[in-house]
């Protein structure tokens, strides 16, 4: 099928199920507006002059495409940059979300664009049957965990979203309510939407922590000795959104739900603080999958989730050893940083530090199969978590990319995936005091 074959899915602009949003109202109607030939009459008419870009304009609606072509990062960055997201490189072409415009401008690049099969529909969210949680039921798991667990698990909120919804954790540890003097962990889950197996992950190694300890020599050591946050569900507007959907699959949505002046959504893995749209990895169209914000942290759930690594500097101290940030569907883990090619970076990854981020990163890699590499291995970007906890805060940080084939695996399948990631995330959460044992260096970094 050829691009212009492509129907256009007019989705930006759907009323949220409780109609508290009137202004979506308008986009409705626009949407309306914008038949087929409408659409294809703008995807004819060439793309925006770069300076418009952040101007308003009509909104411009993604689909997933394979790309042939690319064989080299360079040539994975160029495509990154139109601003189009890569969402797996594993495949014989690159499978990417893009809209008309960043269509243009990789075939623009000599590369050559297909619309991607439809995907397997994914469970209907709202109906009972599926397995995985909605945010509701995600927020009553962790009720329950807590309420099962009282000494060792504790909810908190972080913050709430653009649209008012909690980003809720929960923390681990013996005397949970107490804040001890323990080396701390943060997993953080589902920044992007549609990456629904993410959040399953999160769930599951709260109910590993919790349900084996006292049983499970390790776990219990583990409990004991760190404080553990996690984080299932960052963008829960994003989340509720991708997941209300009156047909059998997810809305295909990346980002969060706040309006911008093309379109709907920031992507939050592009709208930290550290080298913001620095080096041509996020985009500044509204429109974009990778569209960067307005600014650092101008979307409440990155500001959220700032604030609370913020929060764990105590008496001039982070206190987060490490962080883990878990999308799909790739396969990888990565580590810091995406913003250059550079594997080090006079004083800011040194070698030691790039050693140890690199030896944790395979070894890790080891127990779930999947290729560990520097981000920027994958393409470049830029305003993403992990750049942000490395580069501001020192603390050791990895991306995971699940499996599973397909931002929508099948429920069956949920298991399957997050067993293979179980020991990593135990490695990694033991490694928090002090990741320089992996190469050796614990007296020289972190002797008392
Ligand atoms: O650090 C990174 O390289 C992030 C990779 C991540 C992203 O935000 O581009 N990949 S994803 O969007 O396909 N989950
Ligand atoms: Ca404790
Ligand atoms: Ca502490
Ligand atoms: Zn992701």
């Amino acid at each position: 099928m050829s691009v212009l074959e492509a129907t256009p899915q007019c989705d930006a602009g759907r009323a949220e199920p409780d109609g508290r949003y009137p202004w979506m109202n308008i986009s409705r109607r626009l949407c309306s507006l914008l038949t087929v030939p409408s659409a294809l009459a703008l995807v004819l008419a060439g793309p925006a002059a770069p300076s418009a870009a952040s101007a308003p304009g009509p909104a411009e609606t993604a689909r997933q495409y394979v790309v042939t072509g690319p064989a080299t990062v360079q040539q994975r960055s160029q495509v990154a940059r139109t601003g189009a997201a890569i969402d797996d490189v594993r495949t014989s072409g690159l499978k990417v979300t893009a809209i008309p415009s960043e269509v243009r401008a990789i075939q623009r690049l000599g590369f050559t664009v297909e619309a991607a099969p439809s995907p397997a529909p994914a469970p209907a969210p709202t109906r009972a049957a599926t397995s995985y949680h909605t945010f509701a039921e995600m927020r009553q798991e962790v009720d329950s965990v807590v309420a099962a667990h009282p000494q060792i698990a504790r909810r908190f909120v972080a913050g709430t979203s653009y649209q008012g919804r909690d980003i809720v954790g929960v923390k681990i540890s013996d005397n949970v309510a107490a804040d001890e003097n323990e080396p701390e962990v943060l997993i953080i889950a589902n920044i992007h939407a549609r990456e629904r197996l993410t959040a399953e992950q999160a769930l599951d190694y709260i109910g590993q922590l919790t349900d084996n300890y006292g049983t499970d020599g390790r776990i219990t050591d583990l409990v004991n000795e760190r404080e553990i946050w996690i984080m299932p569900m960052v963008n829960p507007d994003g989340q509720v959104y991708d997941m209300t959907s009156d047909t059998s699959s997810g809305r295909w949505w990346r980002k969060n739900r706040q309006p911008n002046s093309r379109s709907v959504g920031t992507d939050l893995n592009r709208n930290f603080a550290y080298r913001w749209g620095c080096c041509g990895g996020s985009s500044g169209n509204g429109s974009s999958q990778t569209y960067r914000g307005t600014g650092p942290e101008s979307a409440p759930e990155t500001e959220v989730l700032a604030d609370f690594v913020r929060s764990r500097v105590v008496g001039g101290k982070q206190q987060i050893g490490m962080f883990l940030d878990i999308h799909s569907e790739a396969e990888l883990v990565l580590w810091p940083f995406g913003y250059t090619y550079d594997n080090t970076v006079p004083g800011s990854m040194s070698a030691d530090e790039e050693a140890a981020h690199r030896t944790i990163g395979r070894e890790l890699a080891g127990t779930n199969g999947f290729v560990p590499q520097q981000s920027s291995d994958l393409y470049i970007t830029d305003g993403t978590t992990i750049d942000w906890t490395w580069g501001e805060y020192r603390i050791f940080s990895y991306t995971f990319e699940l499996g599973g084939g397909s931002f929508y695996p099948p429920p069956s399948a949920i298991d399957r995936e997050v067993a293979r990631s179980r020991e990593a995330l135990l490695r990694l959460t033991d490694y928090a005091d002090c990741p320089y044992r992996a190469i050796g260096k614990e007296s020289q970094y972190c002797a008392a």
